[in-house]
Protein backbone atom coordinates (compact mmCIF):
# COMPACT_ATOMS: atom_id res chain seq x y z
CA UNK A 1 0.00 0.00 0.00
CA UNK A 2 0.93 3.59 -0.63
CA UNK A 3 -0.16 5.35 2.46
CA UNK A 4 1.77 4.96 5.48
CA UNK A 5 1.88 6.50 8.83
CA UNK A 6 4.21 9.11 8.96
CA UNK A 7 6.40 8.79 11.85
CA UNK A 8 8.17 12.22 11.97
CA UNK A 9 4.53 13.77 12.47
CA UNK A 10 3.40 12.06 15.67
CA UNK A 11 2.76 14.41 18.33
CA UNK A 12 2.37 14.29 22.26
CA UNK A 13 -0.61 16.67 22.75
CA UNK A 14 -2.04 16.28 26.04
CA UNK A 15 -1.94 14.12 28.97
CA UNK A 16 -5.03 14.14 30.75
CA UNK A 17 -5.88 12.96 34.40
CA UNK A 18 -8.71 15.76 34.46
CA UNK A 19 -12.13 14.33 33.77
CA UNK A 20 -13.48 17.49 33.30
CA UNK A 21 -11.07 19.16 31.39
CA UNK A 22 -10.68 15.14 29.18
CA UNK A 23 -14.54 16.19 28.39
CA UNK A 24 -13.89 19.53 27.33
CA UNK A 25 -11.90 18.16 24.37
CA UNK A 26 -13.56 15.36 23.33
CA UNK A 27 -16.50 17.83 23.11
CA UNK A 28 -14.08 20.48 20.82
CA UNK A 29 -13.48 17.67 18.74
CA UNK A 30 -16.32 15.56 17.43
CA UNK A 31 -15.45 14.58 14.40
CA UNK A 32 -12.00 13.65 15.39
CA UNK A 33 -10.68 10.66 13.55
CA UNK A 34 -8.23 7.72 15.35
CA UNK A 35 -7.57 5.58 16.79
CA UNK A 36 -7.58 4.40 20.91
CA UNK A 37 -5.15 1.98 22.47
CA UNK A 38 -6.79 -0.63 25.17
CA UNK A 39 -5.69 -3.70 27.18
CA UNK A 40 -4.62 -4.76 30.82
CA UNK A 41 -1.76 -3.59 32.36
CA UNK A 42 1.86 -4.57 31.13
CA UNK A 43 0.31 -5.97 27.86
CA UNK A 44 2.68 -3.56 25.43
CA UNK A 45 0.40 -0.76 24.84
CA UNK A 46 2.90 2.45 24.41
CA UNK A 47 5.26 -0.52 23.16
CA UNK A 48 2.96 -1.42 20.21
CA UNK A 49 2.29 2.34 19.76
CA UNK A 50 5.91 2.93 19.57
CA UNK A 51 6.16 0.64 17.04
CA UNK A 52 3.71 2.03 14.82
CA UNK A 53 4.11 5.51 15.62
CA UNK A 54 7.77 6.31 15.73
CA UNK A 55 10.23 5.18 18.76
CA UNK A 56 9.67 6.04 22.04
CA UNK A 57 6.83 8.00 21.60
CA UNK A 58 4.60 6.85 24.26
CA UNK A 59 6.15 5.87 27.50
CA UNK A 60 7.19 2.22 28.21
CA UNK A 61 6.59 1.00 31.57
CA UNK A 62 9.28 -1.23 33.69
CA UNK A 63 6.95 -1.32 36.39
CA UNK A 64 2.89 -1.97 35.09
CA UNK A 65 0.23 0.42 35.83
CA UNK A 66 2.42 3.42 35.08
CA UNK A 67 0.28 5.04 32.75
CA UNK A 68 -2.07 6.75 34.80
CA UNK A 69 -3.26 9.18 31.94
CA UNK A 70 -4.99 9.34 28.60
CA UNK A 71 -2.16 11.00 26.55
CA UNK A 72 -3.48 12.18 23.41
CA UNK A 73 -1.19 11.99 20.17
CA UNK A 74 -1.79 13.11 16.74
CA UNK A 75 -0.21 11.97 13.49
CA UNK A 76 -0.44 12.55 9.78
CA UNK A 77 -0.77 9.81 6.60
CA UNK A 78 2.25 9.98 3.91
CA UNK A 79 1.94 8.13 0.75
CA UNK A 80 4.44 7.92 -1.93
CA UNK A 81 6.48 8.90 0.41
CA UNK A 82 5.25 12.65 0.84
CA UNK A 83 2.84 13.82 3.89
CA UNK A 84 -0.41 13.77 2.74
CA UNK A 85 -1.49 17.41 2.99
CA UNK A 86 -5.05 17.25 2.28
CA UNK A 87 -5.97 14.76 4.78
CA UNK A 88 -6.77 16.29 8.59
CA UNK A 89 -4.40 15.52 11.30
CA UNK A 90 -5.70 12.05 13.06
CA UNK A 91 -5.33 10.77 16.62
CA UNK A 92 -4.35 8.50 19.07
CA UNK A 93 -4.98 7.79 22.29
CA UNK A 94 -2.86 6.02 25.14
CA UNK A 95 -5.28 4.78 28.20
CA UNK A 96 -4.10 3.67 31.19
CA UNK A 97 -4.11 -0.34 31.38
CA UNK A 98 -7.88 -1.79 33.42
CA UNK A 99 -7.71 -4.80 35.81
CA UNK A 100 -4.34 -3.69 37.34
CA UNK A 101 -4.70 -4.94 41.47
CA UNK A 102 -2.47 -3.04 43.11
CA UNK A 103 -3.69 0.90 42.60
CA UNK A 104 -5.09 2.26 45.51
CA UNK A 105 -9.37 2.72 45.69
CA UNK A 106 -9.04 6.01 45.47
CA UNK A 107 -6.69 5.70 42.22
CA UNK A 108 -8.77 3.61 40.97
CA UNK A 109 -12.13 5.22 41.38
CA UNK A 110 -10.38 8.50 39.41
CA UNK A 111 -9.52 5.82 36.53
CA UNK A 112 -12.97 4.83 36.36
CA UNK A 113 -14.17 8.38 35.91
CA UNK A 114 -11.68 8.82 33.23
CA UNK A 115 -12.31 6.02 31.30
CA UNK A 116 -16.15 6.62 31.34
CA UNK A 117 -15.31 10.54 30.02
CA UNK A 118 -13.53 8.97 27.48
CA UNK A 119 -15.70 6.31 26.15
CA UNK A 120 -19.20 8.24 26.70
CA UNK A 121 -17.45 11.38 24.52
CA UNK A 122 -14.88 10.36 22.40
CA UNK A 123 -15.57 10.57 18.95
CA UNK A 124 -17.36 7.78 16.90
CA UNK A 125 -15.34 8.00 14.29
CA UNK A 126 -12.55 6.13 16.55
CA UNK A 127 -11.22 2.33 16.37
CA UNK A 128 -10.68 0.57 19.60
CA UNK A 129 -7.54 -0.98 19.40
CA UNK A 130 -7.95 -4.24 22.27
CA UNK A 131 -4.44 -5.47 23.25
CA UNK A 132 -4.55 -9.08 24.81
CA UNK A 133 -1.06 -10.85 26.09
CA UNK A 134 -1.18 -14.02 23.55
CA UNK A 135 -0.18 -15.67 26.36
CA UNK A 136 -2.45 -14.62 28.68
CA UNK A 137 -6.00 -13.68 26.38
CA UNK A 138 -9.20 -13.74 27.59
CA UNK A 139 -8.54 -12.66 30.97
CA UNK A 140 -11.76 -11.72 33.60
CA UNK A 141 -10.77 -8.18 33.33
CA UNK A 142 -10.62 -8.54 29.53
CA UNK A 143 -14.08 -10.20 29.57
CA UNK A 144 -15.08 -7.35 31.42
CA UNK A 145 -14.14 -5.01 29.46
CA UNK A 146 -15.78 -6.34 26.89
CA UNK A 147 -18.96 -6.50 28.15
CA UNK A 148 -18.56 -2.71 28.86
CA UNK A 149 -17.47 -2.44 25.39
CA UNK A 150 -20.28 -4.12 23.77
CA UNK A 151 -22.50 -1.07 25.06
CA UNK A 152 -21.07 1.23 22.81
CA UNK A 153 -20.91 1.07 18.86
CA UNK A 154 -17.20 0.96 18.23
CA UNK A 155 -15.10 -1.05 15.25
CA UNK A 156 -12.94 -2.62 17.32
CA UNK A 157 -9.73 -4.72 16.72
CA UNK A 158 -7.84 -7.71 18.96
CA UNK A 159 -4.32 -8.27 19.26
CA UNK A 160 -2.81 -10.76 20.91
CA UNK A 161 1.15 -9.06 21.94
CA UNK A 162 3.72 -10.99 23.04
CA UNK A 163 4.15 -13.99 20.27
CA UNK A 164 7.56 -13.85 20.80
CA UNK A 165 7.23 -14.92 23.92
CA UNK A 166 5.19 -18.03 22.83
CA UNK A 167 8.12 -20.83 22.83
CA UNK A 168 5.64 -23.65 22.28
CA UNK A 169 3.96 -24.89 19.24
CA UNK A 170 1.35 -25.95 21.37
CA UNK A 171 0.67 -22.73 22.85
CA UNK A 172 0.53 -21.21 19.02
CA UNK A 173 -2.32 -23.96 17.93
CA UNK A 174 -4.20 -22.93 21.19
CA UNK A 175 -4.22 -19.05 20.37
CA UNK A 176 -4.74 -19.76 16.82
CA UNK A 177 -8.20 -22.30 17.80
CA UNK A 178 -9.10 -19.49 20.19
CA UNK A 179 -9.68 -16.85 16.95
CA UNK A 180 -12.81 -18.61 15.86
CA UNK A 181 -14.27 -18.74 19.38
CA UNK A 182 -13.76 -14.93 20.30
CA UNK A 183 -15.00 -13.90 16.57
CA UNK A 184 -18.20 -15.14 17.33
CA UNK A 185 -18.63 -13.99 21.38
CA UNK A 186 -17.24 -10.63 20.34
CA UNK A 187 -19.12 -9.50 16.87
CA UNK A 188 -17.99 -6.11 17.64
CA UNK A 189 -14.80 -7.03 17.24
CA UNK A 190 -13.66 -6.89 13.27
CA UNK A 191 -10.23 -7.95 12.95
CA UNK A 192 -7.94 -9.81 15.01
CA UNK A 193 -4.10 -9.96 14.51
CA UNK A 194 -1.16 -11.50 16.39
CA UNK A 195 1.34 -9.20 16.95
CA UNK A 196 4.70 -8.68 18.39
CA UNK A 197 6.08 -4.84 19.35
CA UNK A 198 9.64 -5.85 20.10
CA UNK A 199 10.14 -7.80 17.43
CA UNK A 200 7.43 -6.07 14.84
CA UNK A 201 5.70 -9.33 13.73
CA UNK A 202 2.40 -8.56 12.70
CA UNK A 203 3.06 -4.96 12.56
CA UNK A 204 3.03 -3.92 9.28
CA UNK A 205 -0.95 -6.05 8.66
CA UNK A 206 -2.08 -3.56 11.72
CA UNK A 207 -0.77 -0.37 10.50
CA UNK A 208 -2.71 -1.70 7.00
CA UNK A 209 -6.03 -1.81 8.51
CA UNK A 210 -5.54 1.00 10.80
CA UNK A 211 -4.95 3.12 7.63
CA UNK A 212 -7.91 1.53 5.93
CA UNK A 213 -10.34 2.72 8.91
CA UNK A 214 -9.23 5.95 8.73
CA UNK A 215 -9.37 6.81 5.14
CA UNK A 216 -12.80 5.14 5.67
CA UNK A 217 -13.96 7.29 8.36
CA UNK A 218 -12.41 10.52 6.08
CA UNK A 219 -14.91 9.19 2.99
CA UNK A 220 -17.89 8.77 5.71
CA UNK A 221 -17.37 12.65 6.98
CA UNK A 222 -16.79 13.69 4.20
CA UNK A 223 -20.62 12.26 2.38
CA UNK A 224 -22.51 13.62 5.48
N1 LIG B 1 8.82 -9.91 24.63
C1 LIG B 1 8.00 -8.88 24.44
N2 LIG B 1 7.90 -7.93 25.37
C2 LIG B 1 7.05 -6.90 25.15
C3 LIG B 1 6.27 -6.80 23.97
N3 LIG B 1 5.51 -5.69 24.05
C4 LIG B 1 5.82 -5.10 25.22
N4 LIG B 1 6.74 -5.82 25.90
C5 LIG B 1 7.31 -5.49 27.24
O1 LIG B 1 6.27 -5.51 28.21
C6 LIG B 1 6.45 -4.45 29.18
C7 LIG B 1 5.23 -3.54 29.24
O2 LIG B 1 5.12 -2.86 28.02
P1 LIG B 1 4.29 -1.48 27.89
O3 LIG B 1 4.30 -1.16 26.45
O4 LIG B 1 4.78 -0.46 28.83
O5 LIG B 1 2.85 -1.97 28.36
P2 LIG B 1 1.54 -1.09 28.61
O6 LIG B 1 0.40 -1.92 28.18
O7 LIG B 1 1.68 0.25 27.96
O8 LIG B 1 1.57 -0.96 30.20
P3 LIG B 1 0.79 0.11 31.11
O9 LIG B 1 0.99 1.47 30.51
O10 LIG B 1 1.46 -0.03 32.43
O11 LIG B 1 -0.64 -0.29 31.16
C8 LIG B 1 7.74 -3.74 28.79
O12 LIG B 1 8.79 -4.27 29.56
C9 LIG B 1 7.90 -4.08 27.31
O13 LIG B 1 9.24 -4.05 26.89
C10 LIG B 1 6.41 -7.85 22.98
O14 LIG B 1 5.77 -7.90 21.92
N5 LIG B 1 7.28 -8.87 23.29
MG1 LIG C 1 1.52 2.20 28.76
Amino acid sequence: MAFEIARETSTFRYGMSNPEQLEQWLKDNPSAIGLSFVGRSNVGKSSTINTLFGNKIAKVSKTPGRTREINIFSFKLKNDGKIVEDLPEFYFYDLPGYGHAEVSKEMSKNWEILMTTFFQNISLHTLMVNIQDARHPNQKSDQEFHQFLKGFNFETFLLFNKIDKLKKQKERAALNKLKPVLSKEFKWVRQIYFTSAEKKDGIAQVEEAIISYLLRQRELLESM
